[in-house]
């Protein structure tokens, strides 16, 4: 099967980044997958696999990436910069950045209608996508499950002023008529969240894809990390969707503008109070205080935010 580049989500901006000789000389190919050695790209010649080793930079690779192939060489030739990328922190001791997905459009931010639901968790991925200035839409799956969806969808609706979300039941085609329409011709969506909840589900009900999908756990309805690796997919009627394995514990990159442009609602007091170094602990006359005091600002969304400002300031100092 070959792949017409409007449908793969090539766009003006990488156009523009072709001079005339590699026009004639080369064709771009958008990463499909990476694995441990080797990487599938999908291009106008189908689908190819190259070894890891062919690339110079591989850990600056990612799904959604689009390289230039020579059409007479074994080796690609560059990675097109980037319209968006996600990047996170890596799980565990190690402090470097991993990289997410690339050339994302919208984010779909999967969570379900049960104990998975975390606003604070939430604001971690809207933040995500604030940085990265991708629109994020959150998906609430499992309504099937659930005696009251609405509950959920208003919470997750206070989260973020016009935002966007969807209930559905992941396992009913009918239900995920909304989001189709999120997914028109050569835009591409990033899938993420816990595991279970419900994304390689929604994928293969949104696709014709196969991705393994398992139970989670009835001990404590925790997925089981069913997908290992990042893969991009097509729809009939257009759009890419991206699967990606359950995250543990997002731990966001540098995010200072995705925080600002996520919690508005905190920002808007901050630099307002009596003293310029106020610690909104025991300080006259501070306005956090008093907005939370009042009502107007809400404890957990202060709390939520002090969590995030904490963690980019130990990143930053780490960094120094
Ligand atoms: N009833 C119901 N079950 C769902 C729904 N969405 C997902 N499931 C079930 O939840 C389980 C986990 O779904 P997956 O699609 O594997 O979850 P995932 O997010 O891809 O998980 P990881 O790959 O581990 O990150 C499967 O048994 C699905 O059938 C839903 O909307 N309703
Ligand atoms: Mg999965």
């Amino acid at each position: 099967m070959t792949f017409d580049l409007a449908q793969l989500g090539w766009k003006p901006c990488f156009q523009q980044q072709l001079n005339t000789d590699e026009e004639s000389q080369c064709y771009p190919a958008r990463i499909a997958q990476i694995h441990r050695s080797h990487c599938i790209v999908w291009s106008r010649n189908g689908t190819e696999t190259f070894e890891i080793g062919v690339f110079r930079d591989p850990k600056n690779m990612a799904v959604g990436d689009w390289i230039l192939i020579p059409n007479d060489g074994e080796r690609p030739l560059r990675i097109f910069e980037r319209e968006t990328v996600l990047i996170r922190k890596a799980a565990g001791q190690r402090r470097h950045d991993q990289l997410i997905a690339a050339n994302v459009d919208t984010l779909f931010i999967v969570t379900s209608c049960n104990q998975d639901f975390n606003a604070s968790r939430i604001e971690r991925y809207l933040a995500l996508a604030a940085e990265a200035k991708i629109k994020p839409v959150i998906v609430l799956t499992k309504m099937d499950l659930s005696d009251d969806s609405d509950a959920y969808r208003n919470k997750a609706l206070k989260l973020q002023n016009e935002l966007r979300v969807e209930c559905v039941n992941a396992k009913d085609k009918s239900s995920l008529t909304g989001l189709k329409t999120l997914c028109t011709e050569g835009h591409t969506i990033a899938l993420v969240g816990s595991s279970g909840v419900g994304k390689s589900t929604l994928i293969n009900n949104l696709t014709d894809a196969d991705q393994l999908t398992a139970e989670i756990s009835e001990e404590d309805g925790k997925g089981i990390h069913t997908t290992t690796s990042r893969s991009l997919h097509l729809l009939h009627d257009g759009g890419i969707l991206i699967d990606t394995p359950g995250i543990r514990e997002l731990q966001l990159s540098e995010s200072k503008t995705g925080i600002e442009d996520t919690f508005e609602d905190v920002l808007q007091y901050l630099g307002y109070c009596k003293f310029k170094n106020c610690q909104h602990k025991t300080e006259n006359d501070c306005a956090i205080k008093t907005a939370l005091d009042n009502g107007e600002l809400d404890q957990r969304r202060w709390e939520s935010y002090q969590k995030l400002q904490y963690e980019q300031d130990q990143r930053n100092s780490f960094k120094r």
